[in-house]
């Protein structure tokens, strides 16, 4: 019966997928048809099931992969820097652009300074042991960061900076995540097709002394990333 060998057919892959190591590339379909000795449509049906499964991930053009485990990021006032070191994983960032301009009043409001006041933007492509993670665009006010050397960036972290050269540490801060799709410059720079899912995080951070100190908003690739929450408990209702 064709449901007994599609169950058949998935555990059989199963336990190829469970052979091999993560990021590994599977054997083409047709060379799967032969060795299962299936139909091409029963094939792609349990592949299918077993993406569904975020078991393996299919890069479009390319082929099927043993799907690598997502990096959890705790939820806290953390640099990618930090994050990566934990990870034993290299950091670097690619300057994609900066500039100096007035805030605003969207980002004067975020930052808590006046609109007239100038903000020093970068936009950087964040990269773990080489591979593109996030695309990050800051905004800091202009005047806590004098002299700032942006192409130091490139191989050193933003927090320690501010922590060493102007005694700025970052204390606390609020985000937002929420789903999105990287567009033609996203998905080009992330080295991911167009229109795949990513997470867009907003976060203002402030210092020791309260004051916002920037404003960044990212975009994290959807297949390498997952955000962990953690839940304090919520006192119990009086009755
Ligand atoms: C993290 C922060 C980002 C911060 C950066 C500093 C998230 C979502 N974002 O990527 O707001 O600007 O770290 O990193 O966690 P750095 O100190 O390594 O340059």
């Amino acid at each position: 019966m064709a449901g007994t060998k599609g169950e058949f057919l998935r555990q059989e892959l199963h336990q190829l997928v469970e052979a091999m190591s993560p990021g590994e590339q599977i054997a083409p379909e047709r060379e799967l048809m032969v060795r299962y000795d299936v139909a091409r449509e029963t094939l792609r049906r349990a592949l299918d099931e077993l993406a569904a499964e975020g078991v393996i991930e299919r890069r479009a053009g390319v082929g099927t992969f043993v799907s690598r485990p997502k990096l959890t990021q705790a939820v806290r006032v953390r640099s990618f820097t930090q994050d990566m070191a934990e990870r034993h994983m290299s950091s670097a960032s690619r300057i994609i652009r900066h500039s100096v301009a007035v805030a605003g009043a969207v980002l004067g409001q975020a930052l808590r300074i006046s609109p007239g006041d100038r903000v020093l933007s970068i936009e950087r492509l964040r990269l773990a042991d080489g591979e593109p993670m996030a695309l990050e665009s800051l905004s800091i006010p202009a005047a806590l960061v004098p002299d700032l050397d942006i192409v130091s960036l490139r191989s050193r972290s933003l927090y320690e900076t501010l922590a060493s050269d102007y005694g700025i540490s970052i204390e606390g801060g609020t985000q937002t995540i929420e789903a999105t799709v990287a567009d033609e410059e996203e998905s080009r720079l992330l080295r991911v097709p167009l229109l795949s899912p990513a997470l867009l995080i907003e976060r203002v951070t402030w210092d020791q002394n309260e004051r916002r100190i920037e404003f960044v908003r990212s975009r994290y690739r959807g297949d390498r990333y997952k955000f962990q929450v953690d839940l304090a408990g919520a006192p119990a209702a009086h009755s």
